[in-house]
């Protein structure tokens, strides 16, 4: 066997074990939810066939061509009885693009399709896209959004680094096929995290929205925005208010971004969200959820204190470390849900939990008080409560 036939082999076997590997839950979790022992998608699980020269004359040596970096951060939906990801896939040249894969199971068996995902471009091509969000709209599309980021026009010479990032918009009925829309336009210099919402608002297409001065930094931009637009083919919003504030000393100081779109529950919408503070080890990504009124989903009703999610063990370290972000959930109507969520910036996860869970965690968990003295009375008044339980025992 040539050198070219037996690394052809045995990496085809070793992808094999990879995708076919089985995930079991951890035992005991916190009860919120249960995450599990492995990642459901990583950089291995790109197919061979993306990155080697399958021809033994120009590739002797079965020599990576074009390599794959990173895979997170995956918009999730649930289709035909099949669990589909589209995933950011991060080539060594550094751009991200999209790619779907699908399993019969949500917690493992995921496979990339064979080619990746091919998102149209607008008039003003766009140099690196990331994060989808998949959706399922009222009005009978399947809508992608993600961030569509280019080159600053204005950067000052030499300053290659600075980008301009806004929301791009495609629909597709089948998510082979995608018709790229108008990217949304806002009064924000930069939108990260816009998220459609599934159901017209007052007649109107809604968005969940980021709106931020800076590439990186959010300066004025609040937290997460909300606002309407007539139209989703020319997507304008005029008016954007903001629904969830960042706020000094809790885990969405320097920046936040909603999630997924909400799932709908009967005591209200059910959000998933990122929160950033800054540390000396460098930014801190945590997701953490709360509820908004049915009618009115920018309003907020409950807002448990600190994070759902934080990043542990591998999570913690990777391209860009400390981070955990989520952009993909998948709901059933039996209650069950499933949470995709990326770590630091390179693998995909899951985490399992149920609608009734959820809303048992948003509705129960305190409100942040904001102090440490009222962060010990609060403690204290569970203590307390749990001390007269156990006396009685
Ligand atoms: O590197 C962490 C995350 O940074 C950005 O998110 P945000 O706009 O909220 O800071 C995005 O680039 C995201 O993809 C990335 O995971």
């Amino acid at each position: 066997m040539s050198l070219f036939q037996e690394r052809k082999k045995a990496l085809t076997e070793q992808y094999e074990a990879l995708v076919t590997r089985s995930n079991r839950p951890e035992a005991l979790s916190n009860g919120v939810l249960e995450r599990y022992e492995h990642p459901v998608l990583t950089a291995a699980h790109a197919p061979l066939h993306w990155k080697y020269d399958y021809n033994e004359e120009s590739n002797p040596y079965f020599m990576e061509r074009i390599g794959v970096h990173c895979v997170f951060n995956p918009g999730a939906i649930y289709l035909n009885h099949k669990y589909y990801l589209a995933a950011r896939v991060e080539g060594t040249d550094r751009k991200s693009f999209f790619a779907i894969a699908e399993s019969d199971s949500p917690v493992e068996g995921f496979r990339f399709w064979d080619r990746p995902l091919v998102m149209p471009e607008t008039d003003n091509p766009d140099v690196n896209v990331y994060d989808m969000r998949l959706v399922q709209h009222e009005d009978g599309w399947i809508y992608g959004l993600f961030c569509t980021e280019r080159k600053d026009p204005d950067a000052p010479h030499g300053d290659l680094s600075s980008a301009i990032a806004q929301c791009g918009i495609a629909r597709t009925k089948d998510l082979v096929t995608w018709e790229r829309l108008a990217d949304l336009k806002t009064n924000s210099n930069q939108q990260r995290n816009v998220v459609l919402h599934p159901e017209f608002v007052n007649g109107k297409y809604a968005f969940y929205t980021r709106p931020q001065d800076g590439f990186i930094d959010t300066g004025s931009g609040g937290g997460i925005g909300w606002g309407l637009s007539d139209s989703i083919e020319q997507a304008v919003i005029q008016q954007e208010q903001i629904m969830d504030e960042r706020h000094y000393h809790t885990i969405k100081e320097v920046k936040n971004g909603q999630g997924p779109a909400p799932i709908k529950t009967e005591q209200g919408w059910l959000h998933i969200a990122h929160g950033v503070r800054n540390t000396a080890a460098g930014l801190r990504y945590v997701l953490y959820a709360f509820l908004s009124d049915l009618d009115q989903p920018e309003k907020v009703t409950h807002r448990p204190a600190g994070h759902l999610l934080a990043p542990e063990g591998e999570e913690r370290i990777g391209d860009v470390s400390n981070v955990l972000f989520c952009n993909g959930v998948v709901a059933h109507p039996n209650g069950e849900v499933y949470i995709y969520y990326a770590s630091s910036d390179t693998r995909c996860h899951v985490a399992s939990t149920t609608i009734e869970r959820l809303l048992d965690y948003v509705m129960h968990t305190p409100e942040d008080p904001l102090r440490s003295y009222a962060c010990v009375q609060q403690r204290l008044e569970l203590i307390d409560r749990n001390l007269a339980l156990l006396a009685q025992a």
